[in-house]
């Protein structure tokens, strides 16, 4: 699975034409307008009407020639809805959106998996910026989940999957922001069966009994 930057076309054009003036093709009706630093002149803002509807629509930030990151209005609703970041090497390294296409900037995709195959996709679940929950995918199957249930910037419940089914559900319930310390197992058809704990930390979990094995929490319940 990869992405494209949507902002690489608008760059390549206007460095075609020549940074300096306001590059319009006369059949379309595109537009990009450069905006330069006052001291240094620099190349700062690119700004597009890609559709040619006389409104600007994509917002590219640079460093002279270099993107910093994109800013584009898709659908054309007079409100952003994909974010585009790049790297000191200008490869694109994370897509931003909308969850409730307003506006708000909540959810982050990476263009591609990492070196292990994942596919990381993050999220603001508080719409806050703070990324709250992460979750990583192989091809388009979900296998990790991983979660900071209390918003103090460390993950405290991490999910496990197997061909879309969770296996297991591990908490760190004291909000201590150590490893797991109960788990909840379900079997290869998501059913449950047991609960077990490592309420001393050493790393040993041992099964737990009766009423106290119901599931801390049910599983996919964001709190
Ligand atoms: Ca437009
Ligand atoms: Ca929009
Ligand atoms: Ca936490």
């Amino acid at each position: 699975m990869g992405y494209p930057s949507i902002f690489a076309t608008g760059l390549a054009v206007l460095l075609a034409v020549g940074a300096g003036a306001c590059a319009a093709a006369p059949d379309t009706g595109r537009r990009i307008v450069p905006s330069y630093d006052d001291f240094t002149g620099r190349l700062v803002r690119l700004s597009a009407d890609q559709d040619g509807d006389g409104r600007l629509d994509q917002w590219t930030y640079l460093d002279g020639n270099r993107p910093l990151r994109g800013e584009a209005d898709t659908d054309r609703d007079g409100r952003i809805d994909r974010w585009e970041y790049f790297d000191a090497q200008a490869a694109l390294v994370s897509i931003g959106t909308s969850s409730l296409n307003d506006g708000i900037e909540d959810t982050w995709t990476e263009p591609a998996a990492a070196a292990n195959g994942l596919l990381h996709v993050a999220y603001s679940r508080r719409r806050d910026r703070q990324r709250d929950r992460h979750e990583y995918f192989r091809g388009a199957v979900l296998e990790r989940v991983e979660e900071d249930t209390n918003a103090d910037g460390r993950i405290d419940r991490w999910e496990r999957y197997e061909g879309a089914v969770l296996r297991e559900a591990a908490f760190d319930t004291m909000l201590s922001g150590r490893p797991a310390d109960r788990r909840v197992l379900y079997d290869d058809r998501g059913r449950f069966m047991y609960v077990d704990a490592d309420p001393d930390g050493d790393g040993r979990f041992v099964r737990v009994q009766g009423d106290e094995a119901a599931p801390a929490r049910p599983p996919g319940v964001f709190e």
